[in-house]
C-alpha cells in the first residue's frame, strides 16, 4: 500500500540531485569558518534575502532562538502572535534560555493587529519588561498557511519601526508566500531586520534553516548558535543539499500549492467537514469535522490505516499539508479515502 504523507512539508526525503551533491559536497570545519559549500549557501541566502550575511542553523526553532537572543536582552520583551509558531511551538525558548518575556497579540489572519501590537509598546517604567523586537510570521502556519499579502505587512513592519521595534520574520515559508503573490522574496525579508527561513519544509532539504541580517547581528548569533550546541563541523555536507533545495524546489512550490486547492475543494463535497477559508492559500489544508460521532483522532487513524497520514490540531480540527513528495493524483486519491472515512459512521 503506498502511503500518501500529509503531515507536514518536514517529511520529505532529500531527492537523487541533493543526495549526489552531498556526497560530493567540499567540507571543511566550519566552527572555524572554513566550509566552503556553508559559506557559499550563506553567501547565497544573505543575496537572495537582500541582507548583509547568513548564518546555517540546525532548525527553525533554532534560527528563530537565535534571533530573538540577538534582538533582546534578560528582561526585555517581545510582542508576537498568539497564534505564532514561536509562541506555541517553540518550547518557550526565548524565556528558558533568553530570559525574555513574550507579550502576545491576536493575530487571527495571520498578521497581528496593529492595534494590538501598539498597545505592548509603553513609555519606560519600572514596572515594564521593555518590548524591543515584533515577530512576524508569514505564511502562517496556525492561520491556515495564509500567505500575507505585501501591502499590509509593509504598513504593520512600518508601523513598528516608526516606534522603535526591530522586526524578525519567521520566514520558515517565506518563500511560499513570495511564490503565492508572486513576488520576489526580498519584498518581505527586505524591510524587516532579520529573517530565519527553513530549508527542510517545502523546499526539500533533509535539514536546516538560514538566518539572514546585518553583518554584527550574524556575527552575535553565530556566538549564540555556539552556545546552544549548534556550532557544526563539516556540515557542508547538509549546505550542499540547501544549495540544490534553493535552485531547484523554488520553482516548483505553486505545484504544492495547486495542490493544496485542489485538495480543498474536494473536501468542500463533504457535509461532515468545514474546509476553513484561507485568502490566500498555500500548501495547507485545515478542516473542522461537524460530525459530532468523529474525532480527529478517529479520522485520522482510519485513514491511516488506508495509507494516509495527517495531523489532528485538536479534538475536531486537522492539518493537512502537501509538498514535494505529493503528487496531483496523491492528493486526489487522499481526499478521496478522506471523504470516505468521514461519511462511515
Ligand atoms: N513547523 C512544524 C511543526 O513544528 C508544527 C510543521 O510541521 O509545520 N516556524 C514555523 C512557521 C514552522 O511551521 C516551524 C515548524 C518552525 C518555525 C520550526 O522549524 P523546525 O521544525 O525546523 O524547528
Amino acid at each position: 500500500m503506498k502511503t500518501i504523507d500529509l503531515r507536514s512539508d518536514t517529511v520529505t526525503r532529500p531527492t537523487p540531485a541533493m543526495r549526489k551533491a552531498m556526497a560530493e559536497a567540499v567540507v571543511g570545519d566550519d566552527v572555524y569558518g572554513e566550509d566552503p559549500t556553508v559559506r557559499r549557501l550563506e553567501e547565497t541566502a544573505a543575496e537572495m534575502t537582500g541582507h548583509e550575511a547568513a548564518l546555517f542553523v540546525t532548525s527553525g526553532t533554532q534560527g528563530n532562538l537565535l534571533s530573538l537572543m540577538c534582538h533582546c536582552r534578560r528582561g526585555e520583551a517581545v510582542i508576537l502572535g498568539n497564534q505564532s509558531h514561536i509562541f506555541n511551538y517553540e518550547g518557550g525558548g526565548m524565556a528558558v534560555l533568553g530570559g525574555i518575556l513574550p507579550l502576545p497579540a491576536e493575530d487571527a489572519g495571520g498578521l497581528p493587529e496593529t492595534s494590538s501590537v501598539l498597545r505592548w509598546v509603553r513609555p519606560a517604567n519600572v514596572h515594564f519588561a521593555p518590548a524591543k523586537l515584533l515577530c512576524l510570521e508569514n505564511t502562517h502556519n496556525r492561520e491556515g498557511g495564509n500567505a500575507a499579502a505585501p501591502a499590509p505587512f509593509r504598513k504593520l513592519v512600518t508601523a513598528a519601526k516608526d516606534q522603535g521595534l526591530a522586526v524578525h520574520l519567521d520566514g520558515a515559508r517565506i518563500f511560499n508566500a513570495a511564490v503565492a503573490w508572486e513576488v520576489d522574496v526580498k519584498t518581505y525579508t527586505g524591510m524587516v531586520d532579520s529573517v530565519q527561513f527553513c530549508l527542510s519544509k517545502g523546499l526539500g532539504a533533509p535539514v536546516g534553516s538560514l538566518v539572514c541580517g546585518r553583518k554584527s547581528f550574524i556575527e552575535e548569533a553565530r556566538h549564540w548558535r555556539k552556545v546552544v550546541g549548534g556550532g557544526m563541523r563539516q556540515s557542508g555536507v547538509l549546505a550542499a543539499a540547501g544549495l540544490v533545495a534553493l535552485k531547484e524546489n523554488l520553482s516548483r512550490l505553486s505545484e504544492d500549492h495547486e495542490n493544496a486547492s485542489v485538495l480543498a475543494e474536494r473536501l468542500e463535497e463533504s457535509e461532515h467537514l468545514f474546509v476553513e477559508p484561507c485568502p490566500k492559500r498555500t500548501n495547507m489544508v485545515y478542516f473542522e469535522i461537524r460530525k459530532e460521532s468523529l474525532t480527529a483522532e478517529e479520522l485520522a487513524r482510519r485513514c491511516r490505516l488506508k495509507g494516509v497520514l495527517f495531523n489532528p490540531v485538536s479534538s475536531k480540527r486537522v492539518r493537512l499539508v502537501t509538498h514535494l513528495d505529493v503528487s496531483r493524483s496523491d492528493v486526489r486519491e487522499a481526499a478521496r479515502i478522506i471523504l470516505e472515512e468521514a461519511a462511515d459512521r
